[in-house]
């Protein structure tokens, strides 16, 4: 892709209400345009980083066998009276009526929408247990939506959900699902601690919280500075050893205010491993057993013909929230540098041009054409302007990798730099096998 193509509307007056840094990043760099309060349009450069996270949280999804499906926005009020949310769930809730009158919503959420459907077709434990996902847009009329695509009305979120025939068979998959999450965030370059959290509207009594550190964020944190230390490489991906990777991060202090004890968290860490923070809730895991499907009456049969309530958990990742998320972790004196698995791009060639010389454009031209030859994402800044003005402008877009073709440029040599690091000389032979590493 050229610059000079590329649909990148730069906001340059930033609204007031853009007090931190991801949603001023995300709006001078064009990747969003709000549309109403808490509703955004994403724009190809922020549509294009949300879409690498989705693929990740997608593969990761798949690897442990979940399944995809997709459910629609729109779900009628019928089995949210069933379950007994309809009421609760109260004006976060967008209500609508069509036009035969009936009484439709936009989906916050879908625990009865999953259980209706399983119900309908699911009866013995011997289809058990199953594993179903989906991402798709939800809606939730939040009072104060606020900090850009972090907290906003509609929202882009990886919802699943787990079917088992026992409590100790749901333990396996809610362990599953916690493996997942640790192995998706990592490989999105973030640091998520899963903590012990309450459960609010959805219920249940197990439930994690995955948490990134940041001074920005909502939640307010305490945790044993070990938690931070935990290797997932050394659990293999089996029931048991599941079982003792979430034991062993439990049994190391790390809560959310909510389930926060002063006496506790003194008595259990050590005043020198303390750590009393706040941190952006990037994901949330649920095991409520039969907190829906008991009301909504979805039974099976057990192993012995006996009719039971289905036990079921729920698991969700902020996709559309991770974009901000991964802006908070990684942009830094004002600087931006994508991790490698999610960048818009994967390298940016800089030439520097005037109006007598055209020859730098030229040879980053060539240079364009070979890199994408081997399906290397190039980005060509074929802009005229000065080279201070353009660095400026790639500090914000934060490809991690840049090739600089000006003066120092010479017997085929390249400056190549990676973000943050010191620039090197390299023939584009060289560039290229560390672009694909
Ligand atoms: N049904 C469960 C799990 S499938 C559920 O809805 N959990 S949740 O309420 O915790 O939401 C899951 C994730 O969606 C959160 O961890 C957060 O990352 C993201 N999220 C929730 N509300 C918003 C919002 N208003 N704006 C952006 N992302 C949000």
């Amino acid at each position: 892709m050229h610059l000079s193509k590329l649909f990148i509307p730069v906001t340059k007056n930033l609204p007031a209400e853009a007090k931190i840094k991801s949603h001023q990043l995300m709006l001078r760099t064009g990747m969003i345009k709000q549309s109403s309060a808490g509703i955004y349009s994403w724009l190809p450069l922020g549509f294009k980083v949300m879409k690498k996270i989705e693929q990740i949280v997608r593969e990761e999804q798949n690897f442990i066998g979940a399944q995809e499906m997709l459910m629609p926005t729109i779900q009628s009020s019928e089995i949210w009276k069933e379950s007994g949310r309809y009421d609760d769930y109260g004006e976060e809730m967008l209500r609508i009526k069509d036009r035969q009158g009936r009484e439709m919503l936009y989906g916050p959420t879908n625990e009865e929408l999953i259980t209706d459907i399983f119900r309908s077709s699911v009866k013995s434990y011997k289809s058990l247990p199953q594993l179903l996902y989906h991402i798709q847009w939800k809606f939730r009329d939040e009072i104060r939506p606020r900090f850009g695509v972090m907290r906003c009305k509609e929202f882009y979120m990886k919802d699943a959900y787990s079917f088992d025939l026992s409590d100790e068979d749901a333990r396996k998959s809610y362990n599953k699902m916690f493996y997942s999450y640790l192995k998706t965030f990592e490989r999105l370059g973030l640091k998520a601690i899963p903590m012990a959290a309450d459960t609010g509207p959805i219920g249940g009594d197990l439930s994690h919280e995955f948490i990134i550190l940041a001074d920005t964020g909502e939640s307010q944190i305490y945790a044993d500075k070990d938690v931070f230390e935990i290797e997932i490489d050394k659990y293999n991906f089996d029931d048991k050893s599941l079982e003792k990777m979430r034991k062993d991060f439990t049994n190391i202090y790390a809560v959310t205010d909510d389930k926060f004890k002063e006496e506790e968290f003194n008595k259990r860490v050590k005043k020198e491993k303390q750590i009393k923070t706040k941190g952006i809730e990037v994901g949330h895991i649920f095991y409520f057993s039969d907190k829906y499907s008991k009301p909504m009456n979805c039974l099976i049969d057990d192993k012995d013909g006996k009719k039971t309530s289905v036990k079921m958990g729920s698991y969700g990742i902020g996709v559309s929230r991770l974009v901000g998320a991964t802006i908070e972790a990684n942009y830094n004196n004002n600087i931006m540098k994508w991790p490698k698995s999610i960048s818009p791009f994967d390298v940016v060639i800089i030439p520097s041009i005037s109006k007598n010389n055209k020859e730098n454009l030229e040879k980053a031209e060539k240079i364009y054409q070979e890199l994408k030859k081997q399906n290397i994402d190039v980005l060509l800044d074929d802009v005229e302007e000065n080279m201070s003005n353009k660095f400026k402008k790639h500090d914000l877009i934060g490809v991690p990798y840049q090739i600089i073709v000006g003066s120092k440029s010479e017997n085929e040599k390249y400056e190549f730099k990676e973000v943050n690091s010191k620039s090197e000389m390299l023939s584009l032979d060289k560039i290229k096998i560390k672009l694909k590493i």
